[in-house]
Protein backbone atom coordinates (compact mmCIF):
# COMPACT_ATOMS: atom_id res chain seq x y z
CA UNK A 1 0.00 0.00 0.00
CA UNK A 2 1.00 3.47 -0.70
CA UNK A 3 2.09 6.11 2.28
CA UNK A 4 -1.48 7.45 3.52
CA UNK A 5 -0.18 7.89 6.67
CA UNK A 6 -0.25 11.75 6.81
CA UNK A 7 -3.59 11.79 5.12
CA UNK A 8 -4.78 9.30 8.36
CA UNK A 9 -3.40 11.74 10.70
CA UNK A 10 -5.03 14.57 9.31
CA UNK A 11 -8.15 12.52 10.20
CA UNK A 12 -7.77 12.17 13.62
CA UNK A 13 -6.71 8.54 13.72
CA UNK A 14 -4.81 6.62 16.54
CA UNK A 15 -1.99 5.34 13.51
CA UNK A 16 -0.10 3.60 15.99
CA UNK A 17 -2.71 1.15 16.45
CA UNK A 18 -4.06 1.34 12.72
CA UNK A 19 -0.34 0.22 11.78
CA UNK A 20 -0.95 -2.94 13.50
CA UNK A 21 -4.36 -3.94 11.51
CA UNK A 22 -2.16 -2.56 8.27
CA UNK A 23 0.29 -4.85 9.36
CA UNK A 24 -1.86 -8.38 9.63
CA UNK A 25 -4.28 -7.50 6.46
CA UNK A 26 -2.01 -8.43 4.29
CA UNK A 27 -1.20 -11.66 5.20
CA UNK A 28 -4.57 -12.57 6.14
CA UNK A 29 -5.19 -11.58 2.33
CA UNK A 30 -2.26 -13.84 0.91
CA UNK A 31 -3.55 -16.55 2.76
CA UNK A 32 -7.09 -16.88 1.81
CA UNK A 33 -7.17 -15.44 -1.46
CA UNK A 34 -4.12 -15.29 -3.27
CA UNK A 35 -3.19 -18.88 -2.60
CA UNK A 36 -6.71 -19.87 -4.76
CA UNK A 37 -5.80 -20.97 -8.29
CA UNK A 38 -7.37 -20.40 -11.68
CA UNK A 39 -8.53 -17.32 -10.11
CA UNK A 40 -9.81 -14.96 -12.44
CA UNK A 41 -7.92 -12.23 -13.89
CA UNK A 42 -10.90 -9.62 -13.34
CA UNK A 43 -10.18 -10.12 -9.38
CA UNK A 44 -6.78 -8.33 -9.90
CA UNK A 45 -9.04 -5.10 -9.63
CA UNK A 46 -10.96 -6.26 -6.42
CA UNK A 47 -7.21 -7.63 -5.26
CA UNK A 48 -6.09 -3.60 -5.38
CA UNK A 49 -9.15 -2.22 -3.24
CA UNK A 50 -8.50 -4.52 -1.04
CA UNK A 51 -4.48 -3.95 -0.85
CA UNK A 52 -5.36 -0.27 -1.11
CA UNK A 53 -8.66 0.09 1.37
CA UNK A 54 -7.87 2.35 3.58
CA UNK A 55 -5.72 4.83 0.98
CA UNK A 56 -7.60 4.73 -2.23
CA UNK A 57 -11.47 5.53 -1.45
CA UNK A 58 -10.97 7.08 1.91
CA UNK A 59 -8.47 9.89 -0.27
CA UNK A 60 -11.75 9.88 -2.84
CA UNK A 61 -14.19 10.75 -0.52
CA UNK A 62 -11.89 13.17 0.88
CA UNK A 63 -11.15 15.01 -2.32
CA UNK A 64 -15.04 15.27 -2.54
CA UNK A 65 -15.04 16.46 0.60
CA UNK A 66 -12.57 19.10 -0.39
CA UNK A 67 -14.96 20.36 -3.20
CA UNK A 68 -17.79 20.89 -0.42
CA UNK A 69 -19.31 17.35 -0.96
CA UNK A 70 -20.85 14.96 1.48
CA UNK A 71 -19.89 11.33 2.45
CA UNK A 72 -22.79 9.63 4.90
CA UNK A 73 -22.12 6.00 6.73
CA UNK A 74 -24.83 3.36 6.39
CA UNK A 75 -24.88 0.33 8.10
CA UNK A 76 -27.94 -1.98 6.87
CA UNK A 77 -29.65 -2.31 3.46
CA UNK A 78 -32.52 -1.04 4.16
CA UNK A 79 -30.95 2.65 3.57
CA UNK A 80 -31.46 3.55 0.41
CA UNK A 81 -28.08 5.05 -1.07
CA UNK A 82 -30.48 6.62 -3.59
CA UNK A 83 -31.29 9.54 -1.95
CA UNK A 84 -28.05 10.27 -0.75
CA UNK A 85 -26.56 10.18 -4.34
CA UNK A 86 -29.62 11.79 -5.73
CA UNK A 87 -28.17 14.74 -3.64
CA UNK A 88 -24.67 15.34 -5.32
CA UNK A 89 -23.27 12.68 -1.89
CA UNK A 90 -21.77 9.55 -1.35
CA UNK A 91 -22.58 6.47 0.65
CA UNK A 92 -20.53 4.47 2.24
CA UNK A 93 -21.06 1.30 4.04
CA UNK A 94 -19.31 0.91 7.63
CA UNK A 95 -20.13 -2.42 8.97
CA UNK A 96 -17.07 -3.70 11.12
CA UNK A 97 -16.47 -7.55 10.23
CA UNK A 98 -12.70 -7.13 11.94
CA UNK A 99 -12.18 -8.94 15.69
CA UNK A 100 -9.50 -6.24 15.52
CA UNK A 101 -12.18 -3.67 16.40
CA UNK A 102 -14.16 -5.92 18.88
CA UNK A 103 -12.03 -4.72 21.67
CA UNK A 104 -13.20 -1.44 21.50
CA UNK A 105 -16.60 -1.61 21.32
CA UNK A 106 -16.55 -4.00 24.44
CA UNK A 107 -15.48 -0.60 26.45
CA UNK A 108 -18.66 0.97 25.92
CA UNK A 109 -21.24 -2.16 25.05
CA UNK A 110 -21.73 -5.44 27.12
CA UNK A 111 -19.52 -8.44 25.87
CA UNK A 112 -22.90 -10.53 24.66
CA UNK A 113 -23.63 -7.84 22.03
CA UNK A 114 -23.05 -8.86 18.40
CA UNK A 115 -19.70 -8.69 16.89
CA UNK A 116 -20.66 -6.67 13.92
CA UNK A 117 -21.84 -3.99 16.78
CA UNK A 118 -19.32 -4.55 18.55
CA UNK A 119 -16.43 -3.93 15.75
CA UNK A 120 -18.72 -0.91 14.28
CA UNK A 121 -18.73 1.13 17.59
CA UNK A 122 -15.10 0.23 18.45
CA UNK A 123 -13.71 1.04 14.99
CA UNK A 124 -15.08 4.41 15.63
CA UNK A 125 -13.91 5.42 19.36
CA UNK A 126 -10.49 3.99 19.03
CA UNK A 127 -10.24 5.92 15.26
CA UNK A 128 -8.48 3.32 13.58
CA UNK A 129 -10.79 3.18 10.40
CA UNK A 130 -10.53 5.93 8.25
CA UNK A 131 -13.92 5.46 6.73
CA UNK A 132 -15.44 6.03 10.39
CA UNK A 133 -13.65 8.54 10.40
CA UNK A 134 -14.30 10.51 7.08
CA UNK A 135 -18.20 10.33 7.35
CA UNK A 136 -19.86 13.61 8.15
CA UNK A 137 -23.35 11.49 8.99
CA UNK A 138 -24.08 7.80 10.11
CA UNK A 139 -27.52 6.95 9.21
CA UNK A 140 -28.42 4.32 11.74
CA UNK A 141 -31.79 2.02 11.90
CA UNK A 142 -34.48 0.82 13.91
CA UNK A 143 -33.51 -3.06 13.13
CA UNK A 144 -31.90 -4.64 16.25
CA UNK A 145 -32.15 -4.08 19.54
CA UNK A 146 -28.03 -3.75 20.00
CA UNK A 147 -27.32 -1.26 17.18
CA UNK A 148 -30.54 0.95 18.21
CA UNK A 149 -28.36 1.45 21.98
CA UNK A 150 -24.86 1.18 19.70
CA UNK A 151 -26.52 4.85 17.74
CA UNK A 152 -27.03 6.35 21.27
CA UNK A 153 -23.43 5.64 21.84
CA UNK A 154 -22.25 6.76 18.25
CA UNK A 155 -23.97 9.50 18.56
CA UNK A 156 -22.30 10.93 21.08
CA UNK A 157 -19.08 11.26 19.18
CA UNK A 158 -20.75 12.13 15.03
CA UNK A 159 -23.90 13.24 13.81
CA UNK A 160 -26.13 9.76 13.54
CA UNK A 161 -29.51 9.57 11.65
CA UNK A 162 -31.82 7.13 12.56
CA UNK A 163 -34.68 5.73 10.33
CA UNK A 164 -37.39 3.86 11.97
CA UNK A 165 -37.69 0.74 10.03
CA UNK A 166 -40.72 -1.35 10.48
CA UNK A 167 -41.55 -4.17 11.84
CA UNK A 168 -44.08 -5.83 9.68
CA UNK A 169 -44.69 -5.47 5.59
CA UNK A 170 -48.48 -4.48 5.67
CA UNK A 171 -49.45 -1.65 3.37
CA UNK A 172 -49.16 1.05 6.36
CA UNK A 173 -45.93 -0.23 7.22
CA UNK A 174 -44.81 -0.10 3.61
CA UNK A 175 -46.12 3.76 3.56
CA UNK A 176 -44.27 4.52 7.18
CA UNK A 177 -41.35 3.63 5.39
CA UNK A 178 -41.70 6.00 2.26
CA UNK A 179 -42.65 8.71 5.05
CA UNK A 180 -39.11 8.02 6.92
CA UNK A 181 -37.17 8.00 3.29
CA UNK A 182 -39.43 11.51 2.63
CA UNK A 183 -38.06 12.91 6.34
CA UNK A 184 -34.62 11.57 5.54
CA UNK A 185 -34.56 13.41 1.71
CA UNK A 186 -35.00 16.25 4.04
CA UNK A 187 -31.97 15.22 6.40
CA UNK A 188 -29.54 14.81 3.48
CA UNK A 189 -30.66 17.86 1.49
CA UNK A 190 -30.16 19.81 4.69
CA UNK A 191 -26.64 18.44 5.81
CA UNK A 192 -25.39 18.82 1.87
CA UNK A 193 -27.29 22.06 0.76
CA UNK A 194 -28.66 20.29 -2.46
CA UNK A 195 -31.93 19.38 -3.61
CA UNK A 196 -33.08 15.91 -4.37
CA UNK A 197 -34.76 16.42 -7.99
CA UNK A 198 -37.07 14.31 -9.66
CA UNK A 199 -34.31 14.19 -12.54
CA UNK A 200 -31.25 13.42 -9.77
CA UNK A 201 -33.09 10.88 -8.22
CA UNK A 202 -34.23 8.84 -11.55
CA UNK A 203 -30.37 8.90 -12.10
CA UNK A 204 -29.61 7.70 -8.75
CA UNK A 205 -31.95 5.05 -8.88
CA UNK A 206 -30.53 4.02 -12.82
CA UNK A 207 -26.70 4.41 -10.97
CA UNK A 208 -28.11 1.61 -7.93
CA UNK A 209 -29.74 -0.44 -10.11
CA UNK A 210 -26.74 -1.12 -12.65
CA UNK A 211 -25.24 -2.06 -9.78
CA UNK A 212 -27.59 -4.53 -8.60
CA UNK A 213 -28.16 -5.59 -12.16
CA UNK A 214 -24.01 -6.46 -12.00
CA UNK A 215 -24.14 -8.45 -8.85
CA UNK A 216 -26.84 -10.06 -10.49
CA UNK A 217 -25.33 -11.13 -13.31
CA UNK A 218 -22.05 -12.14 -11.30
CA UNK A 219 -24.67 -14.28 -9.15
CA UNK A 220 -26.18 -15.98 -12.18
CA UNK A 221 -22.65 -17.29 -13.56
CA UNK A 222 -22.37 -19.57 -10.00
CA UNK A 223 -25.47 -21.04 -10.98
CA UNK A 224 -23.76 -22.89 -13.61
CA UNK A 225 -22.45 -27.03 -12.64
CA UNK A 226 -18.99 -25.59 -13.49
CA UNK A 227 -18.10 -22.79 -11.59
CA UNK A 228 -16.12 -19.75 -12.49
CA UNK A 229 -15.36 -18.09 -9.62
CA UNK A 230 -14.97 -19.00 -6.04
CA UNK A 231 -17.00 -17.78 -3.26
CA UNK A 232 -14.40 -16.46 -1.72
CA UNK A 233 -14.06 -14.13 -4.92
CA UNK A 234 -17.84 -13.16 -5.19
CA UNK A 235 -18.45 -12.75 -0.92
CA UNK A 236 -15.11 -10.46 -1.32
CA UNK A 237 -16.71 -8.40 -4.70
CA UNK A 238 -20.31 -8.48 -2.77
CA UNK A 239 -18.49 -6.80 0.16
CA UNK A 240 -16.55 -4.30 -1.80
CA UNK A 241 -19.99 -3.67 -3.25
CA UNK A 242 -20.62 -1.49 0.20
CA UNK A 243 -17.99 1.11 -0.59
CA UNK A 244 -16.92 1.04 -3.62
CA UNK A 245 -17.60 4.06 -6.48
CA UNK A 246 -20.65 2.71 -7.86
CA UNK A 247 -20.58 3.36 -11.78
CA UNK A 248 -16.70 2.19 -11.20
CA UNK A 249 -17.86 -0.94 -9.32
CA UNK A 250 -20.84 -2.01 -12.13
CA UNK A 251 -17.94 -1.02 -15.04
CA UNK A 252 -15.23 -3.37 -13.74
CA UNK A 253 -18.04 -6.08 -11.94
CA UNK A 254 -19.47 -6.63 -15.40
CA UNK A 255 -15.88 -7.02 -16.81
CA UNK A 256 -15.16 -9.83 -14.61
CA UNK A 257 -18.83 -10.93 -15.72
CA UNK A 258 -17.25 -10.42 -19.18
CA UNK A 259 -14.33 -13.21 -18.74
CA UNK A 260 -16.73 -15.55 -16.45
CA UNK A 261 -18.95 -15.91 -19.42
CA UNK A 262 -16.02 -17.10 -21.51
CA UNK A 263 -15.04 -19.46 -19.09
CA UNK A 264 -18.49 -20.83 -18.58
CA UNK A 265 -18.02 -21.34 -23.02
CA UNK A 266 -14.95 -22.98 -22.30
CA UNK A 267 -16.21 -25.25 -19.47
CA UNK A 268 -13.78 -24.17 -17.21
CA UNK A 269 -14.30 -24.58 -13.12
CA UNK A 270 -12.29 -23.36 -10.22
CA UNK A 271 -13.25 -26.71 -8.37
CA UNK A 272 -13.13 -30.36 -9.15
CA UNK A 273 -15.99 -32.11 -10.68
CA UNK A 274 -18.64 -33.14 -8.09
CA UNK A 275 -17.23 -30.75 -5.35
CA UNK A 276 -20.37 -30.03 -3.16
CA UNK A 277 -22.32 -26.60 -3.83
CA UNK A 278 -22.95 -25.20 -0.31
CA UNK A 279 -25.54 -22.25 -0.01
CA UNK A 280 -24.91 -19.82 3.05
CA UNK A 281 -27.64 -17.97 4.88
CA UNK A 282 -28.29 -15.73 8.45
CA UNK A 283 -26.66 -12.91 9.41
CA UNK A 284 -23.73 -10.36 6.83
CA UNK A 285 -20.52 -11.01 6.81
CA UNK A 286 -18.78 -7.63 6.84
CA UNK A 287 -15.22 -7.21 5.19
CA UNK A 288 -12.68 -8.54 6.04
CA UNK A 289 -14.96 -11.39 7.49
CA UNK A 290 -13.75 -14.12 5.00
CA UNK A 291 -13.86 -17.34 7.92
CA UNK A 292 -16.94 -19.36 6.76
CA UNK A 293 -16.31 -19.21 3.00
CA UNK A 294 -12.44 -20.01 3.77
CA UNK A 295 -13.98 -23.13 5.82
CA UNK A 296 -15.48 -24.23 3.18
CA UNK A 297 -13.86 -23.83 0.46
CA UNK A 298 -11.01 -25.30 2.33
CA UNK A 299 -12.66 -28.29 3.47
CA UNK A 300 -14.27 -29.95 0.33
CA UNK A 301 -16.90 -27.54 -0.55
CA UNK A 302 -17.55 -24.83 -2.74
CA UNK A 303 -20.14 -21.87 -1.87
CA UNK A 304 -22.14 -21.04 -4.43
CA UNK A 305 -24.66 -18.50 -3.07
CA UNK A 306 -24.91 -16.39 0.07
CA UNK A 307 -28.98 -15.44 1.25
CA UNK A 308 -27.70 -12.38 3.13
CA UNK A 309 -27.40 -8.86 3.42
CA UNK A 310 -24.21 -9.59 1.89
CA UNK A 311 -25.26 -11.55 -1.05
CA UNK A 312 -28.59 -11.64 -2.75
CA UNK A 313 -30.49 -9.28 0.11
CA UNK A 314 -28.14 -6.52 -1.10
CA UNK A 315 -29.01 -6.66 -4.95
CA UNK A 316 -32.27 -9.11 -5.80
CA UNK A 317 -35.38 -6.85 -7.23
CA UNK A 318 -34.73 -3.50 -8.91
CA UNK A 319 -36.19 -0.43 -7.99
CA UNK A 320 -38.62 0.97 -10.33
CA UNK A 321 -37.18 3.10 -13.04
CA UNK A 322 -40.34 4.88 -13.95
CA UNK A 323 -39.94 8.51 -14.24
CA UNK A 324 -42.27 10.60 -12.22
CA UNK A 325 -42.51 13.21 -9.50
CA UNK A 326 -39.64 12.62 -6.28
CA UNK A 327 -42.75 11.30 -3.94
CA UNK A 328 -43.87 8.74 -6.62
CA UNK A 329 -40.02 7.78 -6.74
CA UNK A 330 -39.77 7.34 -3.06
CA UNK A 331 -43.17 5.42 -2.85
CA UNK A 332 -40.80 2.99 -5.86
CA UNK A 333 -37.97 2.77 -3.13
CA UNK A 334 -40.19 2.09 -0.61
CA UNK A 335 -41.76 -0.84 -2.33
CA UNK A 336 -38.41 -2.52 -3.14
CA UNK A 337 -36.59 -2.08 0.18
CA UNK A 338 -39.75 -3.52 1.99
CA UNK A 339 -39.20 -6.25 -0.40
CA UNK A 340 -35.50 -7.00 1.29
CA UNK A 341 -36.57 -9.74 4.14
CA UNK A 342 -34.45 -9.44 7.24
CA UNK A 343 -34.91 -11.30 10.65
CA UNK A 344 -36.18 -8.21 11.98
CA UNK A 345 -39.50 -8.89 10.63
CA UNK A 346 -42.35 -10.24 11.88
CA UNK A 347 -43.53 -12.80 10.77
CA UNK A 348 -40.27 -13.24 7.53
CA UNK A 349 -42.01 -15.99 6.45
CA UNK A 350 -40.71 -15.10 2.77
CA UNK A 351 -37.07 -15.25 3.83
CA UNK A 352 -38.04 -19.01 4.01
CA UNK A 353 -39.33 -19.15 0.22
CA UNK A 354 -36.54 -16.90 -0.88
CA UNK A 355 -33.67 -19.85 0.94
CA UNK A 356 -36.09 -22.97 -1.04
CA UNK A 357 -35.98 -21.02 -3.88
CA UNK A 358 -32.36 -20.02 -4.04
CA UNK A 359 -31.89 -23.49 -2.89
CA UNK A 360 -33.29 -24.64 -6.20
CA UNK A 361 -31.71 -21.92 -8.20
CA UNK A 362 -28.45 -22.64 -7.80
CA UNK A 363 -28.54 -26.50 -7.43
CA UNK A 364 -27.43 -26.66 -3.58
CA UNK A 365 -26.45 -29.46 -2.03
CA UNK A 366 -26.88 -28.64 1.57
CA UNK A 367 -27.41 -25.27 3.51
CA UNK A 368 -25.50 -24.25 6.49
CA UNK A 369 -27.55 -21.37 8.83
CA UNK A 370 -24.81 -19.21 9.68
CA UNK A 371 -25.34 -16.96 13.57
CA UNK A 372 -23.09 -14.29 14.45
CA UNK A 373 -23.02 -14.59 18.01
CA UNK A 374 -25.85 -12.50 19.91
CA UNK A 375 -27.60 -12.46 17.16
CA UNK A 376 -31.22 -13.37 18.78
CA UNK A 377 -32.93 -12.23 15.67
CA UNK A 378 -30.76 -14.42 13.20
CA UNK A 379 -30.72 -17.05 16.13
CA UNK A 380 -34.20 -17.64 16.86
CA UNK A 381 -35.54 -17.92 13.08
CA UNK A 382 -32.93 -20.39 12.82
CA UNK A 383 -36.08 -23.09 13.81
CA UNK A 384 -38.01 -22.06 10.95
CA UNK A 385 -35.27 -22.00 8.68
CA UNK A 386 -33.75 -25.55 9.72
CA UNK A 387 -37.31 -26.84 9.83
CA UNK A 388 -38.78 -25.49 6.45
CA UNK A 389 -35.54 -27.04 5.08
CA UNK A 390 -36.01 -30.28 6.75
CA UNK A 391 -39.20 -30.41 5.12
CA UNK A 392 -37.75 -29.68 1.77
CA UNK A 393 -35.17 -32.16 2.03
CA UNK A 394 -32.44 -30.12 1.87
CA UNK A 395 -29.73 -30.88 4.71
CA UNK A 396 -28.70 -28.10 7.11
CA UNK A 397 -26.00 -27.44 9.55
CA UNK A 398 -27.14 -24.80 11.71
CA UNK A 399 -23.74 -22.96 13.15
CA UNK A 400 -23.04 -19.63 15.48
CA UNK A 401 -20.02 -17.85 15.28
CA UNK A 402 -18.35 -14.77 16.08
CA UNK A 403 -14.85 -12.86 14.32
CA UNK A 404 -12.46 -14.25 16.53
CA UNK A 405 -10.17 -17.36 15.34
CA UNK A 406 -10.80 -19.49 18.28
CA UNK A 407 -13.68 -22.12 16.56
CA UNK A 408 -11.82 -22.51 13.28
CA UNK A 409 -11.27 -25.96 14.11
CA UNK A 410 -13.96 -27.12 16.17
CA UNK A 411 -16.15 -25.60 12.83
CA UNK A 412 -13.10 -27.52 10.70
CA UNK A 413 -14.13 -30.25 11.90
CA UNK A 414 -17.97 -30.09 11.71
CA UNK A 415 -17.88 -28.23 8.43
CA UNK A 416 -16.11 -31.37 6.99
CA UNK A 417 -18.07 -33.90 8.58
CA UNK A 418 -21.54 -31.94 6.93
CA UNK A 419 -19.78 -31.95 3.64
CA UNK A 420 -18.71 -35.70 3.81
CA UNK A 421 -21.96 -36.63 4.83
CA UNK A 422 -23.44 -34.86 1.58
CA UNK A 423 -20.94 -36.99 -0.36
CA UNK A 424 -22.53 -40.22 0.89
S1 LIG B 1 -31.18 -6.03 6.84
S2 LIG B 1 -29.27 -8.42 8.64
S3 LIG B 1 -27.88 -5.37 7.42
S4 LIG B 1 -30.20 -5.40 10.15
S5 LIG B 1 -26.32 -6.09 13.87
S6 LIG B 1 -29.33 -7.87 13.10
S7 LIG B 1 -26.19 -9.52 12.99
S8 LIG B 1 -27.52 -8.45 16.11
S9 LIG B 1 -26.73 -6.74 10.59
FE1 LIG B 1 -28.45 -6.49 9.35
FE2 LIG B 1 -29.89 -4.73 8.04
FE3 LIG B 1 -30.98 -7.02 8.84
FE4 LIG B 1 -29.22 -7.01 6.89
FE5 LIG B 1 -28.07 -9.38 14.15
FE6 LIG B 1 -25.87 -8.10 14.66
FE7 LIG B 1 -28.20 -6.84 14.73
FE8 LIG B 1 -27.21 -7.57 12.45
Amino acid sequence: MADYHQMWKDLGMDVETHDQLCEVLPQAFGDVYLSQENRPEGMDYYNFVVAEIHGVRPAELIEHQKKGGKVFGTFCVYVPDEIVFAADAIATGLCGGSQFWVPGGEKVLPTNTCPLIKASVGARLDRTCPFFRIADMYVGETTCDGKKKAWEILAEDVPVHVMDLPQMKREKDIKAWADEIRIFRGVVEEMTGNQVTAESLHNAIVLINNKRRALSRLYDLRKNEKLPISGKDALLISQIAFYDDPTRFTEMTNKLCDELDQRVKDGVSVFPEGTKRIMLTGTPLAIPNWKLHNLVETSGGAVVCEEMCTGTRYFERLVDEAEGTVDEQIDHLAERYMGINCACFTPNSARIGDIIRLAKEYKVDGIIDVNLKFCSLYDCEGYHVEKALKEAGIPVLGIETDYTDSDAQQLRTRISAFIEMLNS
